[in-house]
């Protein structure tokens, strides 16, 4: 159910990586963080050792070299694909998920915490349109890191925005159904989405 996990599973399937996949719950046995230090999902185990954090292995695999590069080779391009990647994660995710208790789990909000939560927000999705280019993709004319981002993590965002606060993120975001859409057509997305279905 994990959107970072599914981050890094349609990055893996679109670069052709052969991975195999264990299923675990986030938690906080000292086996489990042995391996993923906050007892997070995702993390992935390479030749060398476990690595966590989804921007972190988005990196590595890039570095690993394997695959379609999905950041751009020029490195003042690359640091601004980070930059919305990271604006996307502190700035529209993090906030998002202190309602995924309501929306997920049932377990009702306050309403100070909603409040703060939309201002918040209402700044980060802000913050994110003025990077975002939609040429078509939303870095720009390349596919990145930032698109698989955006389709898991932006996206979920919304939905909780939408039940929890009644407020239409997507309104902040124009052609944002464009890149949705663009994205749900790749075979990755799609058996992404099939397998958590
Ligand atoms: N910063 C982490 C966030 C991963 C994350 O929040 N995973 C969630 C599932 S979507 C989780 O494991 N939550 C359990 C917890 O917070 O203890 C990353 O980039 O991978």
């Amino acid at each position: 159910m994990s959107n970072y996990y599914n981050m890094v599973k349609t990055v893996m399937l679109e670069k052709g990586i052969d991975f195999e996949e264990v299923l675990v719950n986030p938690n906080q046995e000292s086996d489990y963080l042995a391996k993923s230090p906050m007892g997070k999902v995702p993390c992935i185990e390479t030749e060398q050792g476990f690595l966590s954090e989804t921007i972190v292995i988005f990196n590595y695999l890039e570095a690993v070299g394997s695959g379609p590069n999905l950041y751009p080779s020029d490195a003042f391009q690359r640091a601004k694909v980070e930059e919305l990647i990271h604006h996307m994660e502190k700035d529209i995710e993090l906030p998002a998920r202190r309602l995924y208790g309501e929306v997920f789990f049932g377990r009702p909000a306050s309403d100070e915490l909603k409040a703060e939560v939309k201002a918040k927000l209402e700044q980060g999705f802000s913050a994110v349109s003025r990077l975002t280019k939609y040429e078509p993709y939303v870095a720009g004319s390349d596919i990145t890191y930032a698109d698989f981002f955006f389709r898991f993590a932006v996206n979920l965002a919304t939905i909780v925005a939408k039940k929890a606060l009644d407020w239409d993120a997507f309104n902040e975001l124009p052609n944002v159904r464009e890149l949705l859409d663009l994205m749900d057509e790749r075979a990755s997305v799609q058996r992404a989405l099939a397998d958590q279905a």
